[in-house]
Order: C-alpha cells, then structure tokens, then sequence
C-alpha cells in the first residue's frame, strides 16, 4: 500500500496544460480550445486537457490506421506484444502512486480504494492479456481429407474505447489490454471529468515500445469528440462503458455510419439478497454496506437494491446502520477515509434530485440523504439508505449511481426472484444464504451476468463482465472479452 507521505508529496504535484495524444506525441487540439479540470476533493480547478473535436479524431484515427496497415504492431511477433505489454504491466506498476494519486485528485475516489482498484488492477489487466497473447490458437475444421478450412482470428484494425469516470483506468485497461493483445490499433476517449491518468497511460505505453500511432487519446467531451469518434467510417468497433442513454447513441451511430461493432457495458440496479440463513448477519452487513457506499455508490456492479427476508429484517437493518455508521465520508486523499467525493457537483446534485424523489414517492430514509462538509468546496454525501421502497418507485427502477441503498422486505424465495428481476438492468447480484440449494437455485433465477453468492464484488480478471437486458452486452474481463476484438477468417484451401 502507498503511504500517506508519499500521497501528501505526490498530491501537490503540478498538472498543468495536458495535450491530445497522437501518433505517438502530445499534440494541440486543432481548434486550441482547453476545458478545465475540476477536483471534486476542493471544488477547485488543478489542470486543464484539450477540448479534442471532430478534426482531432479524424486526426487520431487516421494516425491509427496507418499503424494497423504498417504491422509493426498488428502483425508483430505475439512474443513482441508480449514484451512490450507486459512492459506496460511493469511501468503501470512503478508509477502507481503517481497514477492513484492523479486520478483520485481527477474523480474523487478514496485512494484506499483507487490505488488498488485502478492503476493495481490496470497493470493486473495488461499483463493478463499480455500473457495471453501466445497462447491463443487459431482453429483446423473438421472437413473432408481432399481440403483443409483454417480459422484464422485477425485483429479489427482501429477500435475506439469510450470510458466513465468512476475507474477510468480499471475499465480503460479492461478494454484497451485484450485490443491490443489482439493487434488492434486504439483511439482512446476519456471521460471529461477524469482524463488524466488515462493520458498518462498512453505516455507509459510509448514508453514501453509501444509502435507510435498504436494507442492515441483524444480528450474532449462526449458529444463532440465521442459523438466524432462513434460516427466515424474508419473504426472498427466500440468498446464503452458509460449510461444507457449514451449506449444507445452509440449503436445510432454505428447504423448511421459504417455498421462498426457496438459493446455496450451499461448501468446496473443490482439486487443485494439477504436470506434469513445469512452464514454471518453482522458480516454481511458490513460487507452490503461497502458494496453500495464505496467510491460513493459510483461502481456499475454497485448492491444499490437490498432485499432482506422479513424474519431478520429487524436484525439485519440494525446491523446494516451499525456498519454504515463507521464508513468515515472525507478528504479521499487520507487513507483513513473509506468514502471520498462524489466525482462532481454536477453528479452531486443528481444524487440529491433522487433523494428528494425518493421521499415524495414514500420511501422512509433511514441515514444520510444529505451533502456535507460543504466548507470544503468538495462534492461529498453522506451514505443514504431509504426503507419501505417498492417497485414502482423511481429509486428501484433508476441507477442513481450515488450512495444511496433502496431497502426492501421478502418473505418467500419466489418473492425475492420476483423483486430481483423485476428491473430493466441486469449487471450484477448477490444472495446471502447458508443452503447450498438455495444458493444455486437462486444463481440459477437471476437475469444477471454476476452472481455473488455470500460475498460482493471483488471478482477478479478471469471471469468476464457485462450485463444481462439493458446493462449492454458484450464481455469485459476474462480471455473471451479477447474474442471481441479479433474477426474470424476461414482459409478453405483444396489438397486436390
Ligand atoms: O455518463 P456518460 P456520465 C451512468 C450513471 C451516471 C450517468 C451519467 O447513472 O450518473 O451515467 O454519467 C462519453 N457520444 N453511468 O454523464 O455520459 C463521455 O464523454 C459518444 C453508469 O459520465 O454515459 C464519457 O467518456 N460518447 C456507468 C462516456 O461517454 C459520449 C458509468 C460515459 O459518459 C457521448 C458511467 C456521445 N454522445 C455513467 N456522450 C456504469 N454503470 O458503469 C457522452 N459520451
């Protein structure tokens, strides 16, 4: 773990002026134009990133293909793109402090969290797909002795990745690690709220031997530079990350352009299940409360819907408020703080709009539902938890992506699928339970691409991710989030 000296040195480094990334070098937006970098921690401006147009991602997926077509990464050695990533592993690795800190002073995070959760799992990430690379094989089919049908897997050429602010490296890496394992050339866009460590990234991989051209970023705002960059006629594929309502776009764009591939991983509105036979109440409480309140609620696979059997309900919900009462909501830069900021005010005050909400449908708040530490110009809210929330409430259907918990009472199995999947999302889940039966019936129930069972998260890079209905579709994580980025070739070849 980093120490606090260290942070307190690294947090006053100066950002400055940050520039577009192109071919292999920083390089002005075209029209010169800059937005300011806000950190939600002071409410205060510490940098600015160029506000990247049309032109400059033109620019930056022209530089990508002309990569791809040179080979010098695309068709390199798979021991080459093994070197050079796992390089990348290592360089990602050395600078993680500089990298925790620099996204946390970006998004807010608390770097308990971040240092982990972002550049130590990003270099987790690269060097997995790293390791990867020669081991995977093509295919021979099965066909008659007079021909042999080859399945060859190529890259795409150029896929532009789409990222949020909540982990823009976790999930940046998720997608730019298996991309480029495969040979693709990238054209990177940030989230304009946390660009920097993503900025940083590209530097690194430059630094790691990676070919010039191979791994642009374009930093701007969405409905210009991404708007661009899922318009354009020369990528390949999509890979975002980010609200339905711009997944949605996105696959407008495809069909009004060139029919590039679109993977969407969307929001969620996961339902945390707790079962009267819960092996431990007060553990799994402690283990709900973080599961919605960390990184303040801002995870896709966030428990932001808790489903407690009635019997225990009493029981369970006095734990639950125990556990939220020691989540200590602060400066996300003090390793003591296990909460940081909200990532802007903007997000703050939608946070608030749902709790308002919220109250005026009938659901009771038990804690929270308020900002606080106003007096340091930051975005900080203290974990909120409502009760007596039904189905049709706005706060059991919407992601809020805040921490804010919608508790809600089951008596029966059957009630709990029924609640469980009552939702048009479908990303993650968790069920409490000592009965093994009941564990894998309830696996088996739930429309969800993840199903945790006496635990929350903490999956690691082996298994894929992604939702179920309208958390999007396609796989981050695991060796077939690789397939996404490769087409399959036949080779039909007469023996005569
Ligand atoms: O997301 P956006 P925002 C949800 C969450 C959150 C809400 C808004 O509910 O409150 O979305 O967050 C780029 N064409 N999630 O506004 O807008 C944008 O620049 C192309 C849940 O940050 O989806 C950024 O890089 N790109 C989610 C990325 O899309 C566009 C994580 C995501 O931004 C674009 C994030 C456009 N027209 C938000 N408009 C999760 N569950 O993981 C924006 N972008």
């Amino acid at each position: 773990m980093i120490s606090q000296d260290t942070i307190d040195t690294l947090r006053k480094a100066e950002v400055g002026a940050r520039r577009l990334f192109i071919g292999g070098t920083p390089v002005d937006a075209q029209s010169g134009a800059s937005l300011q970098v806000i950190s939600p921690i002071d409410g205060c401006p510490f940098a600015s990133i160029a506000d990247g147009g049309a032109a400059d991602v033109d620019r930056a997926v022209k530089s990508a293909r002309k990569a791809f077509a040179k080979g010098s990464w695309s068709r390199a050695a798979p021991a080459f793109r093994k070197k050079v990533l796992t390089k990348l592993a290592e360089l990602v690795e050395k600078h993680a402090g500089e990298l925790a800190v620099l996204g946390v002073r970006d998004n807010g995070t608390e770097i308990s969290m971040a240092y982990k959760a972002e550049p130590l799992s990003a270099a987790g990430t690269i060097r997995y797909y790293a390791e990867a690379i020669d081991k995977i094989y093509g295919e021979i089919a099965p066909t008659a002795d007079n021909v042999l049908g080859l399945i060859h897997k190529e890259p795409l050429g150029v896929v532009g990745v789409i990222v949020p602010w909540n982990f823009p490296l976790m999930i940046g890496a998720w997608k730019i690690a298996p991309a480029l394992a495969a040979g693709n050339a990238i054209v990177v866009k940030p989230p304009e709220i946390a660009s920097l460590t993503l900025l940083r990234l590209a530097e690194l991989a430059a630094e790691a031997g990676l070919p010039e051209g191979v791994f642009n970023v374009v930093t701007g705002r969405g409905p210009v530079a991404g708007e661009a960059l899922g318009l354009h006629m020369d990528v390949d594929a999509i890979a975002f990350t980010g609200s339905g309502p711009v997944g949605r776009r996105l696959l407008e764009y495809s069909a009004r352009s060139n029919l590039k591939r679109v993977f969407l991983e969307l929001g969620g509105k996961s339902p945390n299940i707790v079962f009267a036979d819960a092996p431990d109440l007060k553990q799994t409480a402690v283990v709900s409360a973080n599961g919605i309140f960390r990184n303040s609620g801002q995870v896709c696979v966030a428990g932001s819907r808790l489903l407690v059997q009635a019997s225990i309900y009493d029981r369970f919900m006095d734990e639950l408020l125990k556990a939220t009462a020691k989540l200590k909501v602060g400066d996300p830069l003090d390793l003591s703080s296990d909460i940081g900021a909200v990532s802007s005010a903007e997000q703050l005050a939608k946070n608030l709009g749902f709790v308002a909400r919220a109250a005026e449908e009938g659901a009771r708040l038990v804690t929270g539902g308020e900002r606080i530490l106003a007096e340091t110009g930051g975005s900080y809210m203290a974990p909120t938890i409502f009760e007596n929330v039904t189905e049709q409430m706005q706060l059991a259907r919407e992601e809020v992506f805040g921490p804010v918990l919608g508790v809600m009472r089951f008596g029966t199995e059957e009630e709990a699928v029924r609640l469980a999947n009552a939702t048009v999302y479908g990303l993650a889940s968790a069920v409490w339970t000592s009965n093994l039966s009941t564990a894998h019936r309830m696996v088996r129930a739930i429309n969800a691409g993840v199903v945790h069972v006496n635990t929350y998260g903490g999956a690691d890079i082996t298994v894929p991710l992604g939702g179920f209905k309208q958390s999007g579709f396609g796989r981050d994580k695991s060796l077939h989030a690789i397939e996404k980025y490769t087409d399959l070739k036949t080779a039909w070849i007469n023996l005569g």
